[in-house]
């Protein structure tokens, strides 16, 4: 029986993907590095670091720093973040969410955020949402990132479920298959050829609907 909802937060909750786009392609430049359309998807939920060092891969750079200039980078590009995401408010929930969230609240619910990201408590206080989520899983507590499982199986925990009575909501193909790997049921929110590992997939969160979601779930 369905008991809970976990989400990711950057591409399902708001599109900060953008910002953290923007702000990889300013460092990139920067580095002398061209980004390739695949890095769209492919720097969605990964760690800061992860992200950093997949960069400097299309640049056949990673060897080419050591750590703390590295690290100086990693903060260049979030102190640029920061700066974008000061602009959010709650207009910038992405169509659809709000209405999902108030449906799963009164259908009494439990939800959780799993998202990879270290700002994750600052954009929903941004969002006004802080108050929505039962449990944010602290991304610092991790031990690997998405696509390991483990992010989804604390967001679980954290709700006190088991896996089959919860959904998870993801844009990022390393994120649905965290979902899959932690024996979740994996909502898709994209492209579906990117993300052709889920259990039931959307465009965009706009077409979602808790029920016809349910409706796949208890299928
Ligand atoms: P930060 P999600 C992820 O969030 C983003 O998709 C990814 O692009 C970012 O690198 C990661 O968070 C870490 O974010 O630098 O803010 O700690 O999609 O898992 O909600
Ligand atoms: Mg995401």
């Amino acid at each position: 029986m369905l008991k809970g909802l976990i989400f990711d937060l950057d591409g399902v909750i708001a599109d900060t993907a953008r910002f953290h786009l923007q702000a990889w392609n300013q460092l990139a430049k920067r580095l002398d590095i061209v980004l390739p359309p695949e890095a769209n998807d492919a720097l969605r939920g990964r760690s800061r670091l992860d992200s950093l060092n997949l960069i400097l891969s299309y640049g056949n750079k990673v060897d080419a720093y050591s750590d703390d200039e590295k690290a100086a980078f990693a903060k260049s590009k979030n102190d640029l973040y920061l700066e974008l995401i000061q602009t959010l408010t709650p207009e910038d929930i992405l169509p659809g969410i709000a209405q999902l969230l108030r449906d799963a609240k009164a259908q009494g619910l439990h939800m959780s955020i799993a998202s990879a990201s270290k700002n994750a408590p600052t954009i929903l206080q941004h969002l006004q949402l802080s108050d929505a989520f039962d449990a944010i899983v602290d991304p610092a507590k991790l031990h690997r990132g998405k696509p390991d499982p483990e992010i989804f199986e604390l967001a679980q925990q954290a709700l006190h479920l088991n896996a089959d009575e919860v959904i998870s909501f993801e844009d990022a193909s390393a994120g649905v298959q965290a979902i899959k790997a932690a024996n979740q049921f994996a909502v898709g929110i994209g492209d579906a050829k990117v993300l052709h590992q889920a259990d039931y997939i959307v465009p965009s969160t706009a077409d979602l609907s808790l029920d016809a979601i349910r409706q796949a779930f208890d299928a």
